[in-house]
């Protein structure tokens, strides 16, 4: 079979030859003419007007005036990474896929993330669906697999999609807001909609709001089919689970990241990537035979639906693993081009309505976007299986195809390329069996909206909860129109009435006359984001609050042991440059307090030493404190640094004494420790409180103005 040989390595070597090298010495032309003058243009005199002639000047300027392309409809805000994808253990029984049978085997891969509805200079920290877009080039081509980071979508038929989007998108007079639901248009949409409730769910819930794009889940969304050799299909969805675990920020502190860095997920994917903390994400598959299609209440082809994992359970076949950053964003991220359509023999496709739509819809999109029909040979896109057919001509065409026939059959160029049998790796469409009436409907159990809305709700911690209530408020609350909010009540009131009436509570709505008949008491537990891994420590940021006159021989313990566990400490002080200890030893500044803030941190640290007294009276370190609790952030102190918490809002949380010994305490995440105290169990629960992330419990006290 003529099949490249492929590794991890393979699409970086095919990249490489496309590189162009920076340490070329002279300027040219795009003709390679080189330039002997580019601060001014030739010029009829000194003062005189500018020549046509100077074809330098014009084709500078014209190359800029081009620079740019469209942006994408939806997801235009996107960062990527390099890495490979590896299985477990052979999927032969199941797919005949190529890349899903050798574990020895590395697969080249590509992923996107991103958000969906900001344009592509929005802030990374909105409300918002994550994108997780990943293309494998397998020796059978490539297979793209174009999910997002929650299970389940808006609607229901891919008709629909222009009708959501617009909705969300800035309204069409003012174009206000940006990357927000937020609005009117939106929650009019929601509110005379019922199969979008689930979703709603899960866009208001902490999974909008991810910590990082290394620290959420991924999913197919829709219904594919694997087909082994022996052409038995089954019906399957995939996911993406992330070793870190699946977190989320605070909804206030992804507001003023949103202000302080408005890159703050992209610069966390290439930052973790460039320190050598490699994100990694278990490929996991849910399968059901199609002898099963019928007996769920649900209908699987409906991707407003979850396959609970109580009822199907996640086999998980292999793990992808991101470790290069892109050399060049616009020619890798920017021009990738994924497509749900572009599958390899073994994965096929299922009559999920919104499936179907996006099957055109990419394609279409990325002909206006990428300019014409020659995208796929962009270097990015380009399969590293040998791509040869009759296929000629149009915009920006690379390939130089030798012969004289385009067509086939055709007897003077040897009948090739021809067909590909099956047992040549040719790949044959699933030979479903389909009767029917031409009809615009659809069965019957996709009309079932609320019950997995309901057992969202259900699966939900009481914060959880407690997080999604107050995303309505803030949602609802930006909506001006009484009716929409109303009605989106009204909604609610069919998964869970208590729900409704909290929400009514804060947009100023009467409850419903009547209260919701409960869709159900059913709980899938793994929904909820207090299941997810809390165990490691590995690339947090660690803030070391410090000033002249800390204690130096406790920040180099606690140092050495956050570094030792995978995390990053790094010293804010109020400038930058050194600061002296109080037994005169130096330290480096990593950031300045201007420079910095505690939303871009998952922990703080206050170590003791005389310049407890200093930091007490600055209003930087105060704040630091302050927000750090308010966002439910692990904070430790040590020595004299227990001081500068007590001088904050903190309240009701006991602190170690400031000058006591024994172990440290710790206390809804405060984690202290007196100087004369173990520093060695006060780093044990520091970390274990940082492992934890957030420390929901503070919420409740709601105490902390920051
Ligand atoms: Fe997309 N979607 N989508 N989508 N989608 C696009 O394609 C579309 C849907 C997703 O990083 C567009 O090249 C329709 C579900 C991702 O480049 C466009 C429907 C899921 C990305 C498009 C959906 C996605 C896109 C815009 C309803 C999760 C970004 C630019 C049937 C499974 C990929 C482009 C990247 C991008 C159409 C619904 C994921 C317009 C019609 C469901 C991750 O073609």
């Amino acid at each position: 079979m003529d099949k490249r040989k492929i590794d991890e390595k393979s699409k970086q070597e095919q990249l490489d030859e496309f590189h162009q090298d920076p340490e070329q010495e002279f300027l040219t032309t795009n003709q390679g003419v080189r330039v002997s003058h580019t601060d001014d243009a030739l010029k009829a005199g000194e003062r005189g007007p500018t020549l046509l002639e100077d074809f330098h000047f014009r084709e500078k300027l014209t190359h800029f005036d081009h620079e740019r392309i469209p942006e994408r409809v939806v997801h235009a805000r996107g960062s990527g990474a390099h890495g490979y994808f590896q299985v477990y253990e052979p999927m032969t029984e199941y797919t005949r896929a190529a890349f899903l049978q050798d574990p020895g085997k590395k697969t080249p891969v590509f992923v996107r993330f991103s958000t969906v509805v900001g344009f592509r200079g929005s802030a990374d920290t909105v409300r918002d669906v994550r994108g997780f877009a990943t293309k494998f080039y397998t020796e059978e081509g490539n297979y793209d697999l174009v999910g997002n980071n929650m299970p389940v979508f808006f609607i229901v038929d891919a008709i629909k999609f222009p009708d959501l989007v617009h909705s969300i998108k800035p309204e069409q007079h003012h174009q206000m807001p940006q990357a927000s639901a937020a609005h009117d248009t939106f929650w009019d949409f929601v509110g005379n909609l019922p199969e979008i409730t689930h979703m709603i769910m899960w866009v208001l819930s902490d999974r909008a709001l991810p910590r990082s794009y290394r620290m959420m889940e991924g999913f197919g969304v829709n219904t594919f089919r694997f087909i082994n050799a022996e052409g038995k299909a089954r019906f399957v969805k995939f996911h993406w689970r992330p070793l870190l675990g699946v977190h989320s920020l605070v909804w206030d502190e992804t507001q003023k990241i949103a202000g302080k860095d408005p890159d703050f997920n992209r610069r966390d994917l290439w930052e973790a990537i460039e320190m050598g903390d490699y994100p990694e994400f278990e490929f996991g598959v849910q399968m059901i035979e199609e002898a099963d299609e019928h007996n769920f209440d649900f209908d699987i082809l409906d991707a407003t639906k979850i396959w609970p994992e109580e009822e199907v359970p996640i086999r998980w076949i292999g793990k992808m693993t991101l470790n290069r950053n892109p050399d060049n964003f616009f020619a890798e991220t920017e021009q990738v081009a994924f497509c749900p359509a572009n599958v390899v023999p073994g994965i096929d496709f299922s009559n999920d309505p919104l499936l179907q739509g996006r099957l055109f819809s990419y394609l279409d999109t990325q002909l206006i976007r990428l300019g014409g029909p020659n995208f796929q040979e962009i270097p990015i896109n380009r399969t590293l299986a040998p791509a040869a057919n009759n296929q000629r001509e149009g915009y920006n065409r690379m390939t130089i195809n030798m012969g004289e026939s385009s067509y086939f059959p055709n007897a003077l160029g040897g009948n090739k390329p021809r067909p590909a049998r099956v047992e040549e790796g040719g790949f044959v469409h699933y030979q479903e069996k389909i009767e029917g009436k031409k009809i615009r409907a659809r069965s019957e159990k996709f009309n079932d909206h609320f019950s997995q809305a309901k057992l969202f709700w259900n699966s939900m911690s009481d914060a959880e909860k407690e997080h999604i209530v107050k995303a309505f408020h803030f949602e609802l609350g930006k909506v001006s129109d009484f009716g929409v909010r109303k009605r989106v009540v009204d909604l609610m009131n069919n998964v869970d009435g208590d729900l409704a009436i909290r929400i009514a509570e804060g947009i100023g709505v009467p409850p419903p006359a009547e209260k919701g008949a409960s869709s159900g008491t059913k709980k899938s537990p793994n929904l909820s984001q207090e299941r997810t891994v809390m165990d490691t420590i590995k690339s947090r940021k660690v803030a070391i609050l410090a000033m002249e006159g800390y204690n130096h021989d406790e920040v180099i313990q606690v140092k050495k042991a956050l570094k030792d566990a995978g995390a990053h400490p790094q010293i804010v002080s109020q400038f930058l440059g050194t600061i002296k200890s109080a037994d005169g030893k130096e330290m480096e500044v990593d950031k300045s307090y201007v420079t910095t803030t505690s939303v871009v941190y998952d922990a703080v640290y206050v170590p003791g030493g005389m310049h407890a007294e200093r930091l007490k009276n600055q209003g930087f370190a105060i704040h630091f404190i302050n927000e750090a609790f308010k966002h439910c952030k692990p904070i430790g102190a040590t020595g004299e640094g227990v001081e500068l918490l007590k001088a904050s809002d903190i309240k009701g949380v006991t602190f170690a004494d400031a000058g006591s010994g024994g172990e440290a305490v710790s206390e809804m995440g405060v984690v202290t420790c007196g100087s004369q105290g173990d520093v060695n169990s006060f780093v044990e629960q520091f970390k274990t409180a940082i492992a934890r992330h957030r420390h929901w419990d503070r919420e409740k006290k709601e105490q902390v103005p920051a």
